[in-house]
């Protein structure tokens, strides 16, 4: 069997130009899947960028996932079970089956994009339960547990416990962060390490991490899927292209397929040792110029500068006006620009503010968290439904809020 992975295609996403990227570039994911002609494509999650998509998010939804459902019928039988019933699961063409994201989390009272995309026959939806994939005399049970916020994935994990079927392959797919996969200095968390996930499948497909990885450790073969579009422009997501996975179930055999015309992304960063305004300018105008000047592709790079260490003295980064940094580049590419400056108090605010600007999900989340750790200072404790809560908050709810909260304070 036949079995093409990738994720994080993020439809939905903007970023000044970059209005059609995420589109394009899961447009190709799928051209360049549907080119293997694979029994089953396989994916892990945030497949779109806001948990409520615009129409257009929609719209762009029916055209990607309509594409494998026009191409020849797969030949394999495909069973959903869940809480112990089994189901035949009818599809047309490449079947598609998938767990939702970080991006795609809503409190449990609520529709999520899965759900829709489940009853639209787009695609088989996971969460805690598994698909058998059926060929011949051959079978492959693709396990799935959803993104679930980070704190608690260890002990959801824990608690829905999956175990392999015997005598046929078994894959497990997560959106989770993994403590062995992140950057020592990276700010993302993760409760789950290489050594917790359960052992006896032979291979382990994560996605939520942007950037493409394989490695086998204890007996245990995983799989970053990486994302098909930069959105948190990370320094690993430089290093390594974006890439549909496709593995042959047969042999074992994973290959790497590169997602052929790739915006590139460049991640510089320079160290500061109290230079002037000017300097500052300077320096960063000769490092995108050094840039360019190596790009040799035709759509415009993107080009994240990192600004470290400290300015003169007398000087705060919030002297330092982004927009003359970036007016030089208007149409010759994309720069960003992150103001890490030591010894500052502004510095975290900053890079605080610069978090939100990036995306609604990020001031959701933290609206989410600001309410959780309140939350944690009043007797209600652990007894709300904080996300549920939160989104009801978000929703103008205010009477079913004083109905919920009354009803646990009695
Ligand atoms: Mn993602």
């Amino acid at each position: 069997m036949k079995i093409v992975f990738f994720s994080d295609t993020h439809l939905g996403f903007t970023q000044e130009k970059r209005t059609t990227e995420a589109f394009d570039q899961c447009k190709t994911a799928f051209e360049l899947a549907i080119a293997q002609q694979p029994d089953l494509i396989v994916l892990a999650g945030d497949l779109v960028h806001h948990s409520v998509p615009s129409q257009e998010t929609w719209l762009e939804v029916a055209q990607l996932f309509s594409l494998p459902q026009k191409q020849k019928q797969s030949e394999i039988k495909l069973f959903k079970e869940k809480n112990g019933a089994k189901h035949e699961v009818h599809f047309q063409g490449i079947p598609v089956v998938s767990i939702h994201g970080t991006h795609e989390h809503r409190a449990k009272d609520y529709a999520n994009v899965l759900d829709i995309m489940e009853y639209s026959g787009f695609l088989t939806y996971l969460h805690g339960c598994h698909v058998i994939a059926e060929k011949g005399n051959t079978a492959v049970v693709v396990h799935g547990m959803s993104g679930v916020p980070e704190k608690k994935a260890l002990d959801v994990l824990k608690y829905w416990n999956p175990k392999p079927v015997e005598n046929v392959k078994n894959i497990l797919v997560l959106h989770q962060s993994i403590k062995e996969f992140l950057p020592f200095d990276d700010e993302m968390v993760a409760s789950i390490s290489v050594a917790d996930l359960p052992g006896g499948f032979d291979l382990i497909v994560n996605g939520h991490l942007h950037w493409t990885n394989e490695f086998s450790e204890h007996g245990k073969h995983l799989l970053l899927t990486g994302s098909t579009v930069i959105t948190q422009m990370k320094n690993l997501e430089s290093k390594k292209p974006k890439c549909i996975h496709v593995l042959d179930t047969q042999t074992n055999q994973l290959t790497k397929l590169e997602i052929p015309n790739q915006r590139r992304l460049y991640y510089e960063k320079i160290e500061f040792t109290g230079e002037s305004l000017q300097e500052v300018f300077d320096k960063v105008y000769k490092t995108v110029s050094d840039v360019l000047e190596k790009h040799k592709e035709s759509s415009l790079p993107l080009i994240k500068v990192k600004l470290l260490g400290k300015l003169a003295v007398g000087l705060k980064p919030g002297d330092l006006s982004v927009d003359d940094l970036l007016n030089p580049w208007d149409g010759k590419a994309i720069v960003a620009i992150d103001k890490s400056f030591a010894g500052s108090d502004l510095r975290s605010r900053i890079k605080h503010l610069a978090e939100l600007q990036q995306s609604k999900q990020s001031i959701l989340s933290l609206g989410l968290d600001l309410l959780e750790k309140n939350l944690d200072k009043t007797s209600f404790d652990k007894s709300i439904d904080s996300k549920h809560l939160f989104e009801l908050l978000e929703q103008g709810e205010e009477e079913k809020v004083i109905e919920l909260l009354s009803k646990k304070k009695n």
